[in-house]
């Protein structure tokens, strides 16, 4: 039994070993030291506070806890307590009769301390290795120490308890919200004082250890970020044989003896419940061998467990040990002269001296892992200790203390005793859960009113239908949300269009300038393109900013628009946008060469415009980022004429105005003749479609189709959607350049999204429930979360780590805890926006297929925008919505990659061609007939489509 340090140097690396079997998940199933995730993650931070029950089962004592944890700092927890017995026809008994006679103590417990009827949690010292996939569960692997009741083990002991409660449900409301070890309960109780400590230790009836290892090691729990305790129950080391060279004839005829023989062989070399009955086997041999007691045996001497650790300590203490020998060995019925006496004392001395030394071996492994994981030379931390043994061998401390710091010279270890047992640390613990549960369900409120029920997606799809159908009609189209605008984009192109076409993109996130050639027959398209930025101040000029001066001088205004001319600046300022729109043309043209070529000009105006014709658009009100004065009201097309006329050094033909989510539709539709749906799901978010010409009544003629803009993004400016808007997006609104309007847009678009996530966040943090309740000045500015943030935040493949660096970057300082929130929170958020989109969507596609009476839809939704394309589940989320919301429909979503200029462009060569057409036509009809050449005007602009439409079949 005398280990030399070299066999302590080799049992600390094996059980540094075996320690990282515990860990590894392949390894786990076969490792002896299991390594139980314990779902810990963090040591008291001095924010605990309340009132909690703490039950202490498993130690020599069964104590029942009442404790009182005060925050403010001053950090004190009163406790009330009450010892029960645990006989053996209990521990030893029925699994359920075990845990009935501890809700039973519990329940007399209440009852004498007046507690009956108040809400308590409670949190469950049980000192057994236990299972853990969450903090209030625990599935006992294997009893150990003198506990042996049957029908628990491979049970959950938290529900067993649970359920033995509920016969008390009178007296007792309680909630059990944390299981602890009682290693990890010490660990706690003593971190309470010194936050150094991170390993908690107990030399008692049993022996074990637990303390903080990294996430990223613990490959059994999911996450990289932070730590977890880990319980190793070290009791079991050697239990598949790594000790065998150690273990002596006494040792196993002690295992043999014992409630669970092969198993906790290392505690069985250690713990109080075996260190006296060791004494006593090696007692019982050397008078069997006649080497004491001149050879007598008495019969207490062969009476297993006669011996016990308090006699072990007892015989060692230093003055009164002999006395204390001869006294014991007396009361076993035994004649000891001075020698025999000085013999068994020596012998618990080496019995008790192999228990220290071993732990130290054990305890030096995990001192030496913390030191590596925290690549350190040095490691300072502190050990919390408890256990019968530990604190009354008089020894037992100073030779544990002195052999770790042998073993392990580079580590500082500070040994601190746990004056309250591991009762105070369970409390902490359960008062964390307790928290981060409160916490949890307030939270889980506030995310709750993120997640749409599947009623509630049914009742937007169909409020949606009917704002679409009131849209259409004349009579309603005057008070409807969803405007509905034709778009008198007709026909899709059929692959004839050829030509060069110069296409502007305004509204998105970029604004872009392209030149698109378009090849008739092989449908190729070659584009090239440059993006402008559009400065803030341009987006939104307002009359103060810009003085007049910098703006071209008023005698330089042409009088053209007599009706926008207002004194002064404004002139200035509108022709701002407009003229910068044509400034970036100008430098287009130059970039490319083409300053003098007369290129006809297709225009994506991401903005509400009613359209007369093709080719011309008035702006009803601005979106998104912009908000320039003087533009709404008036057609776009003149405008961007008027600023290129002001420029004067080239000439365009803009041929038509078109929507993005038009372009878009045209883009895809030039692959997919399925294609007669646009979306985008960007900055804005829109939607258009190919409508029969018979249901668009503000529109003359039947015949065929014209495209619609929706403008979905106005849906619930009548308050429609006001029973899932919540009031984070109440605040967005408020917060927003349009306020009251586009409130579908606002809940939906990537303009809008990480807005009301950092609304959210503004709250929780205001709850106390994330960055410890500070709201740095970073959170309270707007615009400061944006929309990509989700998709990084969001994406699987971001490690907490990364989340975090994020939230620092936009100066917020977060635990890992906080990251899960945010996480939360973006996802929420985002999901509900893709499910908005799916639910707007499949009132479309199914009026479409009402619309043509089919009885199934094939159809392709051509789909643009930064959020569909960067976020990492937006896109599903939309896609499965509308799989659920419009079973009928066989929808194909096509990824826009060219952007909505190619459909532009598309449109500007279908409208040019049809253009010449007409001008041949009404040549060869004014031939024909000689008809008035103002009446052909009149005509066309009466009937757009019929005429073109008819055209079309002529030919
Ligand atoms: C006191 C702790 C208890 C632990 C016991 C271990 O409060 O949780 O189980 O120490 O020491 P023992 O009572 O087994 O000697
Ligand atoms: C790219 C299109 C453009 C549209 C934009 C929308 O070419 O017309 O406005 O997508 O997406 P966003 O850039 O707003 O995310
Ligand atoms: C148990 C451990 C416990 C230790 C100390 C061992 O028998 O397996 O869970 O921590 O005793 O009480
Ligand atoms: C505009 C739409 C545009 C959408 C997507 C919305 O704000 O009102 O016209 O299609 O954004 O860019």
């Amino acid at each position: 039994m005398r280990l030399s340090d070299e066999t302590l140097l080799d049992i600390m690396a094996r059980f540094q070993a075996e320690m990282q079997k515990g860990l590894g998940k392949d390894t786990n199933p076969t490792a002896s030291v299991k390594m139980l995730p314990t779902f810990v993650r963090a040591i008291p931070d001095g924010s605990e506070n309340g009132e909690f029950l703490s039950l202490d089962l498993g130690g020599s004592k069964f104590r029942v806890l009442k404790v009182q944890v005060s925050e403010e700092g001053k950090r004190n927890v009163q406790m009330e307590s009450q010892f029960y017995p645990t006989p053996n026809e209990i521990i030893r008994g029925n699994g359920t009769e075990l845990f009935e006679y501890v809700a039973d103590c519990l329940a007399d417990f209440m009852r004498t301390k007046e507690l009956m009827q108040k809400k308590l949690p409670l949190g469950l010292t049980f000192s057994f290795p236990c299972k853990q996939t969450k903090l209030e569960e625990g599935v006992l692997l294997s009893w150990t120490k003198k506990f042996k009741a049957r029908g628990v083990q491979g049970t959950d002991v938290v529900s067993s308890l649970t359920n033995a409660m509920r016969k008390h449900k009178q007296d007792l409301d309680v909630d059990i919200l944390a299981l602890v070890n009682d290693t990890v309960g010490t660990m706690m109780t003593c971190a309470y004082d010194d936050p150094y400590c991170e390993v908690g230790v107990i030399i008692g009836t049993g022996t074990n250890a637990c303390y903080m290892e990294d996430m990223s090691n613990i490959e059994l729990v999911e996450g990289d970020e932070g730590r977890m305790c880990i319980n190793t129950e070290w009791g079991a080391f050697g239990d598949d044989g790594a000790l065998e060279d150690i273990r002596t004839e006494f040792d196993r005829e002690l295992d043999l003896g014992s409630l669970n023989p092969g198993k906790q062989l290392f505690e069985k070399m250690i713990s109080g419940l075996y260190l006296g009955e060791l004494v006593r086997l090696i007692l019982l041999k050397m008078a069997k061998a006649g080497l004491l007691f001149g050879g007598e045996k008495s019969s207490a001497l062969h009476i297993k467990g006669k011996i016990e650790t308090r006699h072990v300590a007892a015989m060692e203490k230093y003055k009164e040990g002999l006395a204390n020998t001869r006294e014991i060995l007396t009361d076993l019925g035994l004649e000891a002269s001075e020698a025999d006496c000085v013999a068994v004392q020596h012998v618990c001395t080496v019995v008790s001296f192999r228990s220290a030394n071993l732990c130290a071996a054990a305890l030096a492994a995990i001192l030496t892992r913390l030191r590596e994981n925290k690549k350190l030379v040095r490691l300072r931390t502190t050990v919390g200790m408890d256990g019968t043994l530990y604190k009354i061998h008089p020894q037992y401390p100073k030779r544990l203390h002195k052999v770790v710091r042998k073993l392990v010279p580079n580590c500082d270890v500070r040994f601190l005793l746990s004056e309250s047992g591991s009762t105070k640390g369970a409390a902490m613990v359960t008062a964390v859960a307790s928290r981060v549960q409160a916490q949890r369900k307030q939270i889980d409120k506030v995310l709750a009113l993120f997640r749409l029920t599947r009623e509630q997606l049914v009742g937007v799809r169909d409020k949606m239908r009917v704002e679409l159908e009131y849209g259409l009609k004349r009579d309603t189209h005057p008070l409807a949300t969803v405007k509905m605008l034709p778009t008198y984009v007709c026909g899709m192109p059929d692959g004839t269009e050829k030509g060069k076409f110069l296409a502007l993109d305004l509204g998105g996130t970029n604004f872009r300038v392209l030149l698109v050639k378009i090849r008739s027959g092989r449908r190729s398209v070659r584009m090239y393109n440059k993006i402008f930025a559009i400065p803030l101040e341009i987006m939104q000029g307002t009359g103060e900013e810009v003085n007049a001066g910098q703006g071209v001088p008023r005698s330089e205004v042409p009088a053209c628009h007599p009706i926008q001319c207002r004194p002064g600046m404004t002139a200035a300022l509108s022709l701002q946008l407009f003229d910068h729109i044509v400034q970036c043309i100008a430098d287009f043209l130059d970039y490319m060469g083409l300053k003098g070529a007369q290129l006809p000009l297709g225009f994506t105006f991401s903005f509400p415009c009613r359209q007369a014709s093709i080719d011309k658009g008035t702006l009803i009100e601005w979106t998104k980022g912009f908000k320039a004065t003087d533009c709404e009201g008036e057609d776009v097309v003149d405008m961007l004429r008027e600023a290129i006329k002001r420029r004067n050094e080239f000439d365009l033909d803009i041929v038509a105005v078109v929507n993005d989510t038009v372009g878009t539709m045209m883009t895809c539709g030039y692959e997919d003749r399925n294609c007669e749906v646009g979306l985008i799901a960007g900055t804005g978010s829109n939607m258009c479609y190919m409508e029969e010409m018979r249901n668009i009544e503000l529109v003359e003629g039947d015949e065929g189709k014209m495209c619609i803009n929706t403008e979905w993004g106005g849906f619930g400016d009548n308050g429609c959607l006001d029973d899932i808007r919540t009031q984070y997006d109440k605040e967005v609104d408020e917060g927003s350049l349009n306020p009251g309007k586009q409130r579908y847009e606002k809940m939906t678009s990537g303009m809008y999204l990480g807005e009301i996530v950092r609304q959210i966040l503004i709250d929780l943090t205001k709850q106390g429930l994330l960055f410890r309740g500070q709201i740095s000045e970073r959170l309270r500015t707007r615009g400061i979360f944006e929309t990509k943030f989700l998709s990084q935040i969001e994406s699987d493949r971001l490690a907490l780590l990364q989340v975090r660096r994020i939230l620092q970057q936009l100066g917020l300082d977060s635990t890992c805890e906080d990251s899960i929130v945010v996480k939360e929170v973006c996802g929420a958020v985002s999901r509900r926006a893709a499910e908005l989109y799916g639910a707007g969507l499949a009132a479309i596609v199914e009026k479409r297929r009402e619309d043509q009476g089919f009885e199934h839809l094939k159809i392709t939704v051509g789909v643009d925008g930064t959020l569909y394309k960067l976020h990492p589940h937006f896109s599903r989320i939309l896609q499965e919505t509308v799989k659920e919301l419009a079973p009928r429909c066989d929808v194909t979503f096509m990824l826009s990659e060219d952007g909505s200029g190619k459909g532009a462009a598309l449109i500007t060569a279908v409208a040019k061609r049809l253009q010449q057409a007409r001008r041949e036509n009404v040549k060869r009809e004014q031939k024909l007939r000689s008809i008035q050449p103002q009446d052909e005007e009149a005509l066309i602009a009466r009937e757009p489509c019929r005429k073109l439409f008819m055209l079309k079949d002529s030919n």
